[in-house]
């Protein structure tokens, strides 16, 4: 748990310097109060943080009337606590359950290169001592997706399910899911091809592929994951409301934290959509990945430790 927090302190640092260098420039220097709230709604924004979380933070902030010997550490204690609320909604467990004996499907989706494939190798590699797991590799468009797939399954013991190059992604996750109930396997990972929000017949396959799974199993996918790139920055926004409706996605997982000075847009999401935010990245190896924590997450942006 301390390695985590040192972790993601140091992931975060592009984004929590970034917050915390504006500060201490901002209520450094003397200003009359209306200056200092437009500087730091200002900072707020380019942290990405979104319009409507900045507005919450600046009127709580100012709500406080903190009085002027306020010091730096004051001041960004609130910023944290305020953070930490908006992002409280987005703390959730993801709950794997399995009934009669029918495997926790969990298809991951995302725009290209956001960190689909490895989020499951790295999340797989944190289950397989609780669960027999499998993957289904249902980018079927590229080759090489597969082989990666397969190396995270050789490194975490788990059976890969896969089909001829360029097959129908469809077809292989109904196979694939029959195989997975006849194993017993406790959980299944769908991975799928990165595809950008606005290529509608990408986003048609798919619920094609949704469609194709509930013939098998009418409740599932248990859990529609959509990776997301912390990178992206704003564009996060439209992504989820798009996978909302193609893929009727129910958690996000936000990647490459430790890349971006964008890891205000958790905030930005969560004031936008209060979509379960289950995991997070913040780098390439197997264990930088952890559960998403409010608390943890809103003090290490404001680069308050130990708290
Ligand atoms: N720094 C950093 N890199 C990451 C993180 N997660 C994934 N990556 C890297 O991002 C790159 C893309 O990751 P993939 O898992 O292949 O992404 P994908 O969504 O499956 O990509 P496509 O299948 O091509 O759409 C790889 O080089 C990963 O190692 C993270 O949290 N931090
Ligand atoms: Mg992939």
């Amino acid at each position: 748990m301390a390695d985590w927090l040192h972790k993601l302190g140091l992931g975060l640092k592009k984004s929590s310097a970034k917050i915390s260098d504006g500060l201490n420039d901002i209520f450094n220097k003397q200003k009359t109060d209306s200056q200092t709230l437009e500087q730091l709604e200002e900072l707020l924004l380019t942290a990405d943080i979104g319009i409507k979380a900045t507005t919450e933070i600046i009127d709580r902030f100012s709500s406080r009337r903190l009085d002027k010997t306020a010091d730096i550490h004051q001041i960004k204690h609130a910023l944290a606590q305020d953070i930490e609320n908006i992002l409280k909604p987005c703390e959730k467990n993801l709950n794997i359950l399995k009934h009669n004996n029918i495997p926790f499907v969990i298809l991951m989706t995302g725009v290209n290169g956001a960190g689909k494939t490895t989020t499951i190798g790295k999340l797989a590699a944190q289950l397989k001592s609780k669960y027999q797991i499998s993957f289904i590799a249902g980018d079927t468009f590229r080759a090489a997706a597969v082989e990666q797939l397969e190396t995270w399954g050789k490194r975490c013991g788990i059976r890969v399910y896969k089909g001829a190059n360029g097959c129908d992604a469809a077809g292989l996750c109904f196979d694939g899911l029959q195989e997975a109930i006849k194993q017993k396997d406790d959980i299944v990972f769908i991975d799928t091809a990165g595809r950008l929000q606005n290529k509608t017949d990408l986003m048609d396959e798919l619920q094609k592929i949704i469609r194709v799974i509930k013939k098998i199993i009418p409740d599932a996918p248990h859990a529609s994951l959509l990776t997301i790139d912390a990178t992206t920055g704003q564009n996060a926004l439209s992504q989820i409301e798009i996978f909302k409706q193609a893929a009727d996605i129910n958690g996000l997982i936000v990647t490459k934290l430790d890349g971006s000075s964008k890891g205000g847009i958790i905030v930005a999401m969560a004031k936008e959509n209060a979509l379960p935010v289950y995991y997070i990245g913040v780098g390439e190896q197997i264990d930088d990945l952890d559960i998403f924590n409010a608390h943890e997450y809103a003090f290490q942006l404001l680069e308050i430790n130990n708290e």
